[in-house]
């Protein structure tokens, strides 16, 4: 394990973990892009998850949220999930931004989850923006490639969309400021599981490595490092974030 980043985790004032789709991956819920298989496999995640594809096809667009939903629901947080749930619990602060829509961080005992992209079980309705209650969370066989019709605006009788944020749509302000104010602040940032490509999430890293962070990647693809505390571990979160955590501060 590097030692600078040892040492940088064992003294940090303020950390803040930024993670996606890959600390879910290990709980067996689908990367984001792995997610488009079957019935899905010919679309442009970038195409699939907009308005524009919910409007023109509200089935399809449906189903692949509900298969996903559903594949959550079966998922257990695993290791790296309940690793950053028990570093909270030895460093004096620390804040998770996840750009994941599950809920996993939550169900390992995560406090406080600024996530950056809506939640699956948070739907809502396309019209009048009302919540939507009622999602079955009975575990009804996940049918890869079902087209299904969203369910009804109790108000309105418009459909129900998922209460994630799609491309074009913006994030939700008052969580980017808060991830924008804990990157200027943080010492150590531990980017956990995710490609980096989707903005303006992946500013969250930019800007601790511009504010003087050390800035840490956690991703089996190794990540090119530029800055001079910059550092990429190879390796799955689930086997890296419990050796950091052991090698920081014992067992
Ligand atoms: C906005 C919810 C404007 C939905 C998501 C050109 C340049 C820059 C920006 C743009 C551009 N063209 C368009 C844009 C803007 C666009 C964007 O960034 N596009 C990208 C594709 C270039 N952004 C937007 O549209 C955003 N909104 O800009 O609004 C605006 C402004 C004003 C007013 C109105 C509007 C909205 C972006 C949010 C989109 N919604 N999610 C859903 O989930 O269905 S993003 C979606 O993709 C996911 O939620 C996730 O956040 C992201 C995927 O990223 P990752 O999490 O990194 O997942 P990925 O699968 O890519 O990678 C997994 C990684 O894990 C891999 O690196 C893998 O190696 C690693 N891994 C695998 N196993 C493990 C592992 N790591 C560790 N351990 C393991 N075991
Ligand atoms: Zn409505």
């Amino acid at each position: 394990m590097n030692p600078a980043v040892v040492e940088a985790l064992r003294n940090c004032r303020h950390l803040l973990v930024f993670t996606g789709a890959g600390v879910s991956a290990e709980s067996g819920v689908p990367t984001f892009r792995d997610a488009l298989t079957g019935l899905w496999a010919r679309f442009d995640p970038a195409r699939l998850a907009t308005p524009e594809a919910f409007s023109a096809d509200p089935e399809l667009v449906w189903g692949w949220y509900e298969w996903r939903r559903q594949r959550v629901l079966r998922a257990m947080p695993n290791l790296a999930h309940r690793t950053i749930a028990e570093l909270a619990r030895r460093v004096p602060r620390l804040t998770l931004v996840t750009q994941n829509v599950d809920d996993l961080h939550e169900r390992a005992g995560s406090q406080d989850v600024i996530h950056l992209h809506g939640s699956l079980q948070a739907s809502r309705c396309f019209e009048c923006g009302r919540a939507h209650e009622g999602l079955s969370d009975e575990l009804d066989e996940p049918q890869e490639g079902r087209r299904l019709a969203p369910p009804r605006c109790v108000h309105c009788g418009a459909a129900v969309r998922p209460g994630v944020v799609w491309f074009g749509e913006s994030l939700p302000q008052a969580a980017l400021q808060r991830a924008f104010d804990a990157a200027g602040e943080c010492d150590l940032l531990l980017s956990v599981g995710t490609s980096g490509l989707v903005y303006p999430a992946a500013q969250v890293p930019q800007i601790a490595a511009r504010s003087g962070a050390c800035v840490v990647h956690v991703n089996p693809q190794p990540e090119a490092v530029g800055g001079a505390r910059e550092y990429s571990l190879a390796g799955a979160a689930g086997t890296l974030l419990p050796q950091l955590l052991r090698a920081a501060f014992g067992d």
